[in-house]
């Protein structure tokens, strides 16, 4: 054999670092700190799948932008001395203000080992109660309402179900952009057994698109509907009263409260904005099929009455008997990949560990298995409430470990400012610009994290499933795992034996024995029979599901036996309040404010920013309007906006769609002041409290709108970034070979050449301008290659970017390619807005196919590709079938 020809690497199986679907992945590294990266066909959520955002992992593994040194007041230092100055600091000010003046604030895309040893650090040994999660703006809705009516935080059912209900309700939750291969096992089980999708959302998504029926409700009216629904249950005789006799308990009151909001169809259509005809149609399917599997997530969740949303939706399960059996139950979806793992080692202010609270004998029992010198006997603050301690000065220390607060908290400008306060701000990153990463406290410090491809443990996906997510990278630089990070500092701190762990092994291990420690069935969460594992077992684990007792049998569903974790083992219907619609809405601020996610970005985009892939389908921050709204405004598509709250502002690019209701606007809040200038939706956002969980309202603050007249429009795209003076506003997104920024200016189109003579000094610049028109197009070269490019127009005429990034990919274009940069008239077509991310296939292609006599998403995947890898953009392409067709028949 020939010495030179080295084996492949072979591939690593590991989990999607994403969604809470929890795809399998196949990590192939090409040796180079890159990795070929493929859907593992033996994972059971995924079987070889995966969406646009799991198939372009490999585009954002480089080392651009990463954290690789700590870092102390923005200077870089040893290990030795930024953990020194964490200890020191915690042990001083603990001694100064009690232990009680530190708070943590975690995140569910910590690994479960990670999240276990802060927790324990915490909790057991500094002694604070103030540990809380990014979870408490993601799930803590749904595990309040799990506790209230199960007794225990257990997601009743399994994937499975969704392939074989015959009904899915899909309630405030945009799973085809946000699970989407979960939504494809839906879109299976329709095609295979005529499963009927329902879509409850106040915005018709391209996952309402999908639906048989969509309900485009008023915003927070869920309770109204699901209470409306119960009673018509109750009163077509379609109760399960054996299931409701033998193992529930509280129905009547429920019932009597249900019927006192919304009795019959038409008090349900009137408290919901929905017809009665839709309503009559959403309850009798319902009533008449067994098989429903009700799914939610953040429209639930994120509400200021989240916890009686999620309750509602439960009680016509518990009614109708229909949990814990093959296609049937309530089914929180979760959002992060380890959100689960978060919730059972107990990372939620008001959890202890591993699914126990605060009973006296709790935490005696938490104590004695932690030897914990300082356990806490209560719960903490919740993120909302400690970020306001924060500004009042009773929290002194905050460790921010996994998660971006600056971006993703509500009233984030505030929460930026109240830092400054801080006696000591700690941050664990992957990355060193992150909107948090360069926030500032009294005292600073940066702490780089092994980031995805670097770090080995587990995660729990939204069936309760265990994944291990492995290395198959280096460590880059001085980054160190989170656990071995937390471990370091409590080592300072004197507990050397408490967090001597030799690995990831070790501590899954103490983990799994404190689920099944004095446990004998009394706790949901068991997983005694991997409390033994030995390191090389641990490391080959495959996906399994929780429970997995020491005796006895794990479970794939819970509950079909009618036994809860409620002392008398039945569960609690719960009596829900009316729903209270968005307070504060004024003459200053008429209009509410929605906020969420687009298919192709993760949260602050720290990740798939980086990709060109990720980044072509939604480039620009944006504001989606209702056309009654926008025209007496004079808000065009296109127009750039400024939506104002009492708590903030940002400047987005308004799209007209009729996809919002009228008095709504939805914007993502993906973007932060390292992508844009003044897109970070967080700012704007209220977040008042759910009073039972504590999560924050994020889907409805009160908001208002006006254009904002810019003189200039236009885009430069730089081989590496570049900024733009102050007062301009821009949005940068990563594209083929460099970098790209949308842009708006008051200034001349002569000044703006002016500008670009200066900054590419010494370069070829070839330019075109017509500045009567108020137009300037100009293109660097470099020794022939071409390095910036830059377009220039009256905002009313800007100029699109679509084949300007498609010439910029090549280094060296053509003659012709040269021309059309300077034109704008490309001599070929342009392939307009990317809608198949995974094959670059743009929207113009897409409507020519489909001119061309394309009639089926299939036909169109036959014609370009699009949509034909991952099927995240299936819905998209559905939609512009009927538009081109008909386009073409007028
Ligand atoms: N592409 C992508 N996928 C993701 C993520 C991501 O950042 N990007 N993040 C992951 C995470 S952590 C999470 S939590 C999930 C979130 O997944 P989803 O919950 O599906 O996402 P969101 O867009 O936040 O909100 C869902 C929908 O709730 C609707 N809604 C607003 N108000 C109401 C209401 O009063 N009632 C009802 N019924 N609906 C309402 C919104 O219009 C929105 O369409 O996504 C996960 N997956
Ligand atoms: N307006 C509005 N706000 C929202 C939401 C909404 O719908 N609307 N949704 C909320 C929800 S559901 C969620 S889950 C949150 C998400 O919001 P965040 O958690 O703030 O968002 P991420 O961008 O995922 O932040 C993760 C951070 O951890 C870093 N990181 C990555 N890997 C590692 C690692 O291994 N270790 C460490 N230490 N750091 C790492 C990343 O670079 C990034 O900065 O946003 C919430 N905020
Ligand atoms: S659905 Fe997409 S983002 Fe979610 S885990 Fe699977 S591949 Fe990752
Ligand atoms: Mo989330």
């Amino acid at each position: 054999m020939n010495a030179h020809v080295q084996a492949p690497a072979a591939p690593v199986k590991t989990t999607c670092p994403y969604c809470g679907v929890g795809c399998g992945v196949l990590a192939t590294p090409d040796g180079q700190g890159g990795a070929e990266i493929a859907g593992d066909t033996g994972h059971p959520a995924n079987f070889g799948r995966l969406c646009s955002k799991g198939s372009a992992l490999g585009e954002t593994l480089s080392l651009d932008k990463r954290l690789l040194h700590p870092q102390v007041d923005g200077a870089r230092t040893s290990w030795e001395s930024a953990l020194g100055t964490v200890a020191g600091s915690l042990r001083r000010i603990a001694e100064q203000h009690g232990p009680d003046a530190i708070a943590f604030y975690l995140s569910g895309q910590l690994l479960t080992e990670d999240y276990y040893v802060a927790n324990k650090l915490a909790k057991g040994f500094l002694g604070t109660p103030h540990v809380d999660t990014n979870s408490r703006l993601c799930m803590s809705s749904a595990v309040a309402a799990h506790r209230r009516a199960f007794g225990s935080d257990t997601v009743p059912g399994c994937y499975e179900d969704l392939d074989e209900a015959d009904l899915i309700v899909l309630v405030g939750s945009n799973t085809a952009w946000c699970h989407p291969i979960l939504f494809r096992r839906m879109v299976d089980a329709r095609a295979k057994r005529g499963t009927k999708l329902v879509v409850i959302d106040p915005r018709r998504t391209q996952t309402g698109e999908e639906a048989d029926l969509f309900l485009g409700l008023k915003p927070g009216t869920d309770t109204a509907l699901f209470s409306g629904l119960l009673a018509h249950l109750a009163s077509t005789g379609s109760l399960d009263y054996r299931f409701v006799l033998d193992h529930t308990s509280g129905l009547d009151g429920a019932l009597e409260r249900a019927r006192a909001i919304a009795p019959n169809v038409a008090a349900t259509a009137a408290a919901t904005g929905l017809s009665e005809a839709d309503v009559a149609r959403f309850f009798e399917l319902f009533a008449r099929t067994k098989r429903v599997v009700t799914a939610f997530s953040q429209g639930v969740n994120q509400s200021a009455q989240g916890t009686d949303k999620g309750n509602a939706i439960i009680n016509c399960h518990l009614a109708t008997g229909r949990i814990g059996l093959p296609g049937a139950g309530p089914f929180s979806l979760t959002g992060q990949p380890n959100a689960m793992g978060g919730r059972e080692v107990g990372g939620l202010a008001n959890m202890l560990a591993a699914h126990m609270h605060f009973a006296p004998e709790e935490v005696d029992r938490v104590r004695r298995f932690w030897g914990a010198p300082n356990i806490i006997t209560g719960e903490g603050m919740k993120a909302v409430a400690l970020f306001e301690a924060i500004e009042r000065g009773k929290i002194k220390a905050l460790w921010v470990m996994g998660t971006n607060p600056i971006v993703s908290m509500p009233r984030a400008n505030q929460i930026r400012e109240s830092l400054k306060g801080l006696d000591l701000y700690v941050v664990s990153e992957a990355v060193a610009d992150s909107d948090s990463a360069r926030a500032t406290g009294k005292k600073t410090v940066l702490l780089p994290a092994l980031a995805w491809g670097e770090k080995d443990g587990t995660v729990t996906n939204s069936e309760r499933r265990i994944s291990r997510q492995r290395s198959f990278l280096k460590a880059p630089g001085e980054a160190r795992a989170d656990w071995q990070i937390i471990a370091d500092v409590a080592k300072r701190l004197g507990h050397a034996q408490a967090f001597a762990y030799s690995g990831t092994a070790a501590i899954f291990r103490e983990h799994a024995a404190l689920s099944a420690f004095e446990n004998n069935g009394s706790r949901d969460f068991d997983l005694g029979g991997m409390s033994e594992i030995a390191d090389a077992t641990y490391a080959a684990t495959p996906p399994l599901q929780w429970p997995l007792p020491k005796r006895g049998k794990g479970k794939t569903r819970l509950f079909a036996d009618g036994q809860f974790y409620t002392f008398d083992k039945r569960a609690r219907f719960v009596a829900v309040q009316a729903p209270a619609l968005a307070q504060g809405v004024s003459e200053a601020y008429p209009l509410v404010l929605n906020t969420g996610r687009v298919r192709d970005h993760w949260h602050t985009m720290t990740r798939t920013g980086k990709s060109q892939r990720l980044s072509a389908h939604r480039a620009v921050p944006f504001v989606e309007v209702h056309p009654d709204d926008a025209a007496p405004l004079g808000l065009k598509e296109g127009d750039l906006a400024r939506i104002a709250t009492p708590h903030g502002t940002a400047t987005l690019e308004t799209m007209v769609t009729d996809a919002v209701r009228p008095g709504n606007l939805f914007a993502a809040f993906h973007w932060s002041a390292a992508t844009a200038s003044d897109a970070r939706v967080g700012a704007l956002v209220r977040g008042v409290p759910d009073p039972v969980s504590g999560q924050p309202e994020l889907k409805a603050t009160p908001a208002a709108i006006a254009a904002v007249p810019y003189r200039n429009r236009g885009f430069l795209l730089t081989r590496g970034e570049h900024g733009l003076p102050e007062g301009w506003w821009w949005a940068r997104a990563t594209i083929q070979g460099g970098s790209g920024l949308q842009f708006a200016t008051q200034e001349s189109s002569r000044a703006v050449a002016l500008m670009m003579r200066g900054l590419f000094q010494g370069h070829d610049l070839a330019e075109y301008a017509d500045h009567a028109r108020g137009r300037y197009r100009c293109a660097v070269y470099e020794s022939g290659r071409l390095v910036a490019c830059l377009a220039l127009g009256p905002a009313e005429a800007r100029p699109g970017w679509e084949e300007a990034k498609a010439l910029f990919a090549e280094a060296e274009p053509e003659p012709a390619a040269r021309r059309s940069l300077l034109s704008g008239r490309a001599e070929t077509a342009s392939a307009g807005p990317t809608v198949c991310a995974c094959h670059g296939v743009g929207v113009d292609v897409i409507t020519g196919v489909i001119a061309a006599g394309a009639g089926t998403v299939e036909a169109v995947g036959a014609a370009c590709k699009a949509g034909t890898n991952c099927g995240s953009c299936i819905p998209e392409i559905r939609k512009l079938l009927p538009e081109a067709l008909a386009r073409n028949a007028a």
